[in-house]
């Protein structure tokens, strides 16, 4: 294991709400993701480069060690529960809901629903709770048009302001979850690079709770 810290991370809202978090903890890439098309960025600290890489994909890098540490929304991070991972810090950053939305006046459903989702694992998880049994039919995104055109009676989706539900005719319904970004570490990496690894943490926790004025 060579000593550089790899932190993986999606481009986007995570990518620019953990700017001001690394900055803190002294570390500040040199190239910028959404204009650099280069996947793995410098820092100005030698032993520390970010990996870019899909938002779902963040928890897989991590478990498998192709990077140290990530950085994950909650969301993602429920779709992988027998990830063999630390999840020490929640950077209180991204935040959302993970909720239930449908048409406004769609009429009582007989027979089982049908919920769209890109989540599957935990819409599975929040009707088996309640012991319902529903269809799920796997997206990959845009899920607010499948109760439109009649291919699902709910969606199951993160939700912020609302306005794109809204937008689509939708409203929010259920609460299922609520979402934040979370700072994973590979179990190796911390009993290989514990020394390095701690210091980060406690950083970005300091960090955080400065953030947070607390
Ligand atoms: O694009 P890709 O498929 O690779 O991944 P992704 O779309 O999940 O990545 P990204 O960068 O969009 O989101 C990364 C993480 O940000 C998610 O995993 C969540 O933890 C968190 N997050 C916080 C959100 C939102 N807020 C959010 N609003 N992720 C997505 N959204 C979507 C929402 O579903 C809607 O389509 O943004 C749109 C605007 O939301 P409203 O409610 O403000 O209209
Ligand atoms: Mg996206």
């Amino acid at each position: 294991m060579s000593n550089i810290l790899t932190l993986a991370l999606s481009k986007g809202r995570i990518f620019e709400e953990t700017l001001p978090l690394l900055k803190a903890a002294g570390i500040e890439p040199i190239d910028d993701p959404e204009t650099s098309r280069k996947l793995i960025l410098d820092t100005n600290q030698p032993d520390v480069r970010l990996i870019i890489v899909r938002a779902s994909d963040v928890p897989t890098y991590v478990e498998y060690g192709g990077a140290d540490m990530g950085i994950a929304g909650k969301d993602v991070l429920l779709e992988h529960p027998d990830a063999e991972l630390y999840e020490p810090v929640d950077l209180k950053i991204a935040c959302c809901k993970l909720m239930t939305a449908g048409r406004e006046n769609d009429p009582e459903q007989n027979g089982r629903l049908k919920v769209a989702t890109k989540f599957v694992e935990s819409t599975r998880r929040f009707y088996a709770e309640q012991g319902k049994q529903v269809d799920i039919i796997k997206l990959y995104g845009s899920m607010e048009l499948a109760p439109l055109v009649g291919l699902a009676d709910l969606i199951v989706d993160v939700v912020d302001t609302g306005n794109t539900l809204r937008a689509n005719g939708l409203i929010p319904m259920e609460h299922i979850a609520d979402i934040s970004s979370r700072l994973i570490v590979n179990k190796a990496s911390m009993k290989m690079k514990h020394t390095r690894i701690q210091q980060f943490i406690d950083q970005i926790r300091q960090a955080v709770r400065e953030q947070n004025n607390g």
